[in-house]
């Protein structure tokens, strides 16, 4: 398998003085042999960043993205201004955008086309809640997320997020997840054919520094996107060292 990647999405969280104080902890204490490793800090707190990081192999992700390259979108940041300020990936569709702002899988996709046209790599999150998950209708649930958020061609990377264990601190167990990869998987290549096959695919929802080596030895895993754990420079480090 590829390296795999750990992305820290700091949702919305740090002032510039906690932000200097985590970047710092994490460049110092990136192991030498580290997996691929993306920060995601909210947008004020970019353009501090990227410098920060000019001597890291650490990279620069931002929480979302508009589908337009500039306009009359009052509050809203272009993929174009991200690429603009040294920002590689972006985090499309997370459950709590999809929640909040009623973002539906037509405009997630929108923007994964808009991220890829500014030479951003998208991060499209899928998931399915409780009910859907007890219910049984979860595979049919993420197979539809997956043909209404992922353009044809899609060249990024999937998150796949279960909404009840999304800061819960309590991850899905291990069976779980990899039944759920193996369908993903087996979705991606039904609906992608060959290109199908290289999609990474991540597990996100309450990883920390206590299960990270059991969710990251789960085949089809390719990563993880980590929110609360990822505040903590400690915490994030563990799970860094514990990807391959
Ligand atoms: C899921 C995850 C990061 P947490 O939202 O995207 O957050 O690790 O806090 O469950």
């Amino acid at each position: 398998m590829s390296r795999q990647i750990i992305v820290g999405n700091w949702k919305m969280n740090g002032t510039r003085q906690d932000t200097q104080v985590l970047v710092q902890a994490l460049v110092g204490g990136l192991p030498a042999s580290a997996p691929d490793v993306v920060i995601c800090p909210p947008f004020t707190q970019l353009a501090l960043v990227e410098p920060a990081l000019a001597a890291s192999p650490i990279g620069l992700g931002a929480q979302d993205c508009h589908k337009d390259v500039s306009g009359a979108h009052t509050g809203d940041i272009s993929p174009l201004m991200l690429a603009d300020i040294g920002v590689s990936h972006v985090i499309l569709g997370h459950s709590e955008r999809r929640q909040e702002h009623g973002e539906l899988d037509e405009t997630v996709r929108e923007k994964a086309v808009a991220a890829t046209k500014a030479g951003l790599t998208p991060i499209v999150c899928i998931g399915e809640t409780e009910e859907q998950r007890e219910s049984g209708e979860y595979e049919d649930v993420l197979g539809w997320q997956i043909k209404g958020s992922l353009p044809d061609g899609f060249a990024g990377i999937v998150a796949y997020e279960p909404i009840w264990a999304i800061g819960t601190g309590l991850a899905a167990t291990t069976d779980q997840i990899a039944q759920t990869m193996s369908f993903l998987r087996a979705e991606l290549v039904r609906q992608f054919g060959e290109a199908g096959k290289a999609i990474k695919i991540l597990y996100g929802g309450s990883v920390n520094a206590g299960n990270a080596v059991s969710v990251l030895s789960i085949p089809e895993v390719a990563g993880a996107l980590v929110g609360g754990a990822s505040l903590k420079a400690d915490a994030f480090l563990s799970i860094v060292n514990a990807a391959s």
